[in-house]
């Protein structure tokens, strides 16, 4: 039930480089709905979704679920919500995520996008040292997490990047010195 405008922030970056660390922050910051699209779908892999044993086949190879599945609980999430205001971390992660989402929402772009960009020897380091039990947080399957955010994501920030939106943060640094620098984006955003 949304009476205004959607207004929709991004959050990419490769795995451990602060999304939802950083989307946390923000979302109580400046009042937006925090969505991560990797806790919808393990939520989703959790409940008696016809979906979960294929989310876990995914997840547990690092590779991308398909698009309708994720777009579609991200949509169930942004109905549901009387929030005008979203903050949707970790997609789109490549170009089909991005076109799927452009159709369901029927034309929405969203009006910033931010890059986490992280070194890959500091971003190992994190989620190595995270011990949350996530299926994924094994050092083989990050180093293929990696490999496929560079092959299918780093297109998708290309193109936000043309298009005028991107705001790239330099990620090392303490959680604080990072929302620092995250800090006047959004301050000087109307929203
Ligand atoms: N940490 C955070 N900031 C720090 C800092 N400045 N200094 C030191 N430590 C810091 O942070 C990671 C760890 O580092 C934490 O322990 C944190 O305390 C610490 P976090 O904020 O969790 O980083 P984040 O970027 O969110 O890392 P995450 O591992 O969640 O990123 P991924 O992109 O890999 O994971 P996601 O959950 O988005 O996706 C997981 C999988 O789901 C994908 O591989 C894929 O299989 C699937 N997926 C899809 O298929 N489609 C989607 O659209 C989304 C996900
Ligand atoms: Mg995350």
């Amino acid at each position: 039930s949304q009476e205004k405008t959607p207004f929709i922030t991004f959050v990419l970056g490769g795995p451990g480089s602060g999304k939802g660390t950083q989307g946390v922050k923000i979302a109580e910051t400046f009042g937006f709905t925090h969505l991560s699209a990797g806790e919808l779908l393990r939520k989703e892999m959790l409940s008696t979704s016809e979906y979960g044993a294929m989310i876990h086949d995914k997840m547990r190879k690092g590779k991308i679920v398909p698009s309708e599945v994720t777009v579609k609980l991200l949509q169930r999430e942004m109905e549901s919500s009387n929030n005008h205001k979203f903050l949707i971390d970790g997609f789109p992660r490549t170009e089909e995520n991005r076109m799927f989402f452009l159709l369901m929402q029927v034309g929405t772009e969203p009006n910033l996008v931010l890059f986490f960009d992280c070194p890959e020897e500091e971003m190992i380091k994190r989620v190595l040292n995270r011990n949350q039990g996530r299926v994924d947080d094994r050092i083989d399957i990050v180093k293929k997490r990696l490999k496929i955010f560079q092959a299918l994501t780093l297109p998708v920030i290309e193109y936000y990047s043309k298009i005028g939106k991107l705001h790239t943060i330099n990620a090392v640094g303490t959680v604080d010195e990072i929302f620092e620098k995250v800090y006047p984006i959004f301050e000087s955003c109307e929203a």
